[in-house]
Formats: structure tokens, sequence, C-alpha cells
């Protein structure tokens, strides 16, 4: 497959309701998406970097320069497939999220163009998936239990707390109390020290799925240490950048579960790396969400669908996010949301309703489409 040029495009899009966690607040994404056009056909690609570098050092500014500037001039008219599009970039050090999102858009080209779905790809195992939804820290206790319990009459079956210290122990003993045995887990987004051991390990008694990312990325041999205190398991998100990393940290004792974020990772296909060393040594994973839409959405559920996904995951439906998706919405139904099935992503984008929300555009590649506006 040639890839000829490139579309980006940013848009904005509102979230039904604020999402504060222990690095922000959020009300709105502004997002980056590529459009790969290829002379077998085209594909679309999600950035799942924020508008601010505070989940992670990337940000949606930041992957814009570096596609535009490193990352796409390396692929462009190159005779190549999703699988080499890693190797191709690898001389750029980072930048995981930008390198993501092209080639998940060189990968819905490739797939769509065969006629064959992501889930097909990956081998997914399931038609439907599991989902959890993930509660921002709230103003009160008693916000925080009307949240969950409408989420949990929707049908999620796992309900995941945001936490950061002074907001921790007593929601999560509120929840519950309301909720008795709902599948329940907490993420501190890094927001943690080793010093806070003890203070960790009151969650102990409350049969957490896990603990999610407490400390630091980079302290890995701290979570081993966290783990010599805390009886509930530890999963890492933030530290597994790489199945290299997966398989260190789980080598090194430093967490029990792994979620898996395609865009942490560089890519869709680092991700099935990453299910599969996991696999391979009976370490579970689920995936992460990073308020994707449809198109993002489309590709995270098509892999949460493999063998190994076997706890439920940030995998929600549209309108947990969004009034209106940019494809038709995932809809959850007991609790589940369906694994697509068409070509490549297996979504239609909305383009009139794109367009509408649309701020800016650029193009790479191609004669006459060269300039970045
Ligand atoms: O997509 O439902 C979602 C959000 C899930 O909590 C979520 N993601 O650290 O796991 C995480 C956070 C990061 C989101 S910041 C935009
Ligand atoms: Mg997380």
């Amino acid at each position: 497959m040639k890839l000829e040029s490139v579309e980006l495009r940013r848009i904005r899009l509102s979230l039904v309701a604020p999402f504060e966690t222990s690095f922000g607040v959020q009300t709105e994404r502004d997002i980056l998406l590529l459009k790969a056009i290829s002379d077998e056909g085209e594909g679309w690609g999600e950035c799942v970097a924020g508008e601010v570098p505070t989940y992670s050092s990337e940000y949606v500014d930041g992957a814009q320069h570096v596609l535009i500037h490193h990352l796409i001039p390396r692929l462009l008219n190159r005779d190549l497939a999703a699988a080499d599009v890693a190797s191709l970039l690898r001389p750029v050090h980072g930048h995981a999220m930008a390198k993501a999102a092209i080639e998940m858009a060189v990968l819905d080209a490739e797939l769509s163009a065969h006629g064959e779905s992501f889930a097909q790809f990956f081998g997914a195992v399931r038609e439907e998936v599991d989902c959890g939804v993930s509660v921002g820290i709230h103003g009160s206790i008693a916000e925080l239990l009307k949240t969950v319990g409408d989420y949990l009459d929707q049908g999620y079956r796992r309900i995941k707390l945001k936490v950061k210290p002074g907001w921790d122990v007593e929601p999560v003993r509120a929840v519950r109390e309301r909720f008795g045995d709902v599948a329940l887990q907490v993420d501190a987004n890094t927001a943690y020290t080793l010093n806070d051991a003890e203070h960790l390990a009151k969650l102990d008694p409350f049969s957490l799925l896990l603990i999610e990312q407490p400390l630091p990325e980079d302290q890995v041999l701290a979570h081993v240490k966290l783990a010599q205190t805390v009886r509930t398991p530890i999963c890492l998100d933030e530290s597994i950048t790489s199945a290299q990393a997966a398989s260190d940290a789980i080598e090194l004792g430093a967490c029990r579960v792994i979620n898996v974020k395609p865009g942490r990772v560089g890519g869709y296909l680092e991700g099935r790396k990453i299910h599969d060393v996991c696999a391979a040594r009976g370490v579970p994973v689920w995936m992460g969400g990073m308020l994707e839409t449809g198109i993002g959405r489309a590709g995270n559920v098509a892999m949460a669908g493999m063998q190994n996904f076997t706890l439920p995951g940030d995998t929600s439906a549209s309108d947990r996010y969004y009034r209106r998706d940019i494809t038709e919405p995932f809809v959850l139904h007991d609790g589940r949301l369906k694994v697509p099935t068409g070509p490549g992503l297996g979504v239609k984008v909305d383009e009139e309703f794109l367009e509408s929300i649309t701020y800016w555009t650029g193009a790479l590649g191609r004669a006459g489409s060269g300039a970045i506006p």
C-alpha cells in the first residue's frame, strides 16, 4: 500500500459532564484526527493526546507538530503496511500517542482495503465486551453516589473511581456501603508516593478489583515495594509504555494487572503485543479509555474482544462522553458494547457533523495539498 497523503483535522467536542481526575478537570476534548489516503483506500486515526500534558508528557499541539514535521514525512510515498509503521518511526523517540494515531489510520486503510475488521485482525474471540465506567472526582459524596447509581442503572458492569489524596477511602467506603458488591476499582493517575503505603492499605478491606497507577510512572520499583504493604492488586497504566515495559513490570512484581491503551503504547500493534505478553504470564488485561470518539472507541472495543481482556474496560457508551458522536453511537446493551464487524474500524464517520465541529484542517502529500494552513 502506498501512503499518498494524510489529512489532519482538529475538532472540539464538549463532554456531557465535567471529568475531574487527580491532574485536573476536563469539560471538552480538543481532538486531532487523521485520514490516511493510500492507493488502496482511506483510513481514520484518532490521537488521544490531551490538550495539556498532564496525563503524560504528550499533548495534542505537540502531537500535531511531531506528526507534521517528523512522523508523516517518514511514511509518505512509501510502500508500506501498518506492521512497518512502528519500525519506520522508531528513529523518533517517544511521542507514542502521535505514532499510534498514524499507525491506526494506516491500519484502518489497509484492513478496509482487504475487507477485514479490526476484530478479525486482532483475533478477537467476543462479539460484545463487558463495559465499565470511569467516575471522576466529585464535589461531595452525595453527588458521587448519585452519579454511580445512574451508571449502575444504565447497566455498567464495573465502576472505577478516580482518587487522589483527600478523596479516596471515604468515597470508596460510601460506594461499597450503598451499592454492595458491585465490581469496583480505583485510579490515582500517579497522585501518591510510597510514603502513602499505609494509607493506601486502608483500601484493602473494600475488596477492590485493583488500584490503578498509584505512584509516578517511572517508579516501577516503588510499586514493587508498595505491593508488600497493600493487598489490593496493583494495575499499571501510565508506567506501561511498551510490551518490554509490561514484561519487566510483571517480572519485577510491580503489578498483577495491566491497563492497555493503544495510544499510550504507540499503537494497536504494540497493544496486541502487550496482550500476548500478559496472556503468556497469566496477567489479565483490560482496555483503558482516553475519552475517545466513535473512531477510537471502535478500535478499542475490537481489541477488548481479545481472549485475555478478561476485566471490563473503560469502554463506555458514546452518551457517557458526548451528546452526539462523530460516528453512529456505541450503545450499551446489558452492560456491553458490540464489537464492530465491518471492514477496518467498521464505523461510518458523520462527515457533515464533523465539518461543523472542525476548526482547523491541513494536509501533507500529493501535489497541490502539501500546505499546512
Ligand atoms: O475514556 O472512559 C474513558 C476515561 C477513562 O479514566 C479514564 N482514563 O488514567 O485511565 C486513565 C484515564 C485517563 C483519562 S484522561 C483524559
Ligand atoms: Mg488510568
